[in-house]
């Protein structure tokens, strides 16, 4: 299938839940064609029904996924791609660093560093056609700040904030716009879950008390924003947190 000419195009990486598929659907309403990327084919199929968009079924760290992912953008739009939402990532383990395990941290850098690394390489070229390209890497206050059992973490999003300020500085004469969201508590149903291996109690802690931790749609809400001012506009970087979260540690909680 082609889209029509004047189309716009976006694609999403980690669609599949929580920041993912809450962008894709806003992106959507904005009226873009989304192509919903992620592992997870059988969400994905779902998900771009309701939106009618693209499911891209896509392992990001993988370069022949990541492969197949342009070839399709390209199918779908001869002329380019107009946004590209870096999102994939996660956090594997909360353990000190006397503890860490190799595996995880490699994991992390994985997904938050080389596979945005790679999505972007693969589809900077499309970006570029457009005239008018957009991308947006889904950073964390974890790339901002330290906090004890993160450092696996911590690291790979310092990774992802320099790999966009880098990216910013190599593409100063081309028609692209690089931008790092970077949320702070938001309750989605598997960031914390996935982090904890599965351990509902201690997933649950992390939003322990907190009455309105943020929410994947105001983090959705705030990228489509951004994306849709003015092509000369940049937004470096945004930070964003609940209103109980004055700063990592200093959050607000409730008995
Ligand atoms: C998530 C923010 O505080 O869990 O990216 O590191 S935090």
């Amino acid at each position: 299938m082609t889209l029509p000419a004047d189309r716009r195009i976006a694609v999403v990486t980690g669609a599949s839940s929580g920041i993912g598929a809450a962008t894709a659907r806003h992106l959507a309403q904005a009226g873009y064609h989304v192509v919903a990327a992620a592992r997870r084919a059988d969400r994905l199929e779902e998900l771009a029904t309701e939106i009618g968009g693209t499911a891209a079924a896509t392992d990001v760290t993988s370069e022949d996924s990541v492969a197949a992912l342009a070839d399709l953008v390209a199918e779908l739009s001869p002329r380019g791609l107009d946004v590209l939402v870096n999102n994939a990532g996660g956090a594997f383990g909360a353990t000190p660093v006397a503890q860490a395990d190799s595996d995880q941290w490699r994991r992390m850098y994985d997904v938050n560093v080389i596979g945005l690394m790679q999505v972007t390489r693969a589809l900077l070229p499309q970006l570029i056609a457009t005239g008018a390209g957009t991308i947006v890497n889904v950073g964390s206050t974890a790339g901002r700040i330290a906090y004890e059992g993160g450092a696996g973490y911590t690291a790979a999003k310092h990774g992802t904030q320099v790999v966009t300020e880098t990216l910013r500085l190599e593409l100063w004469d081309q028609p692209v716009r690089v931008m790092e969201i970077a949320p702070g508590m938001v309750r989605t149903d598997e960031f914390a879950l996935v982090r904890f291996e599965g351990d509902r109690e201690k997933a649950e802690a992390v939003y322990a008390g907190v009455a309105e931790p943020l929410v994947a749609d105001d983090v959705a809400d705030a990228i489509t924003f951004m994306v849709t001012r003015p092509p000369h506009v940049n937004f470096d970087e945004v930070v964003i947190r609940p209103r109980a979260q004055a700063a990592q540690h200093k959050v607000h909680r409730q008995a």
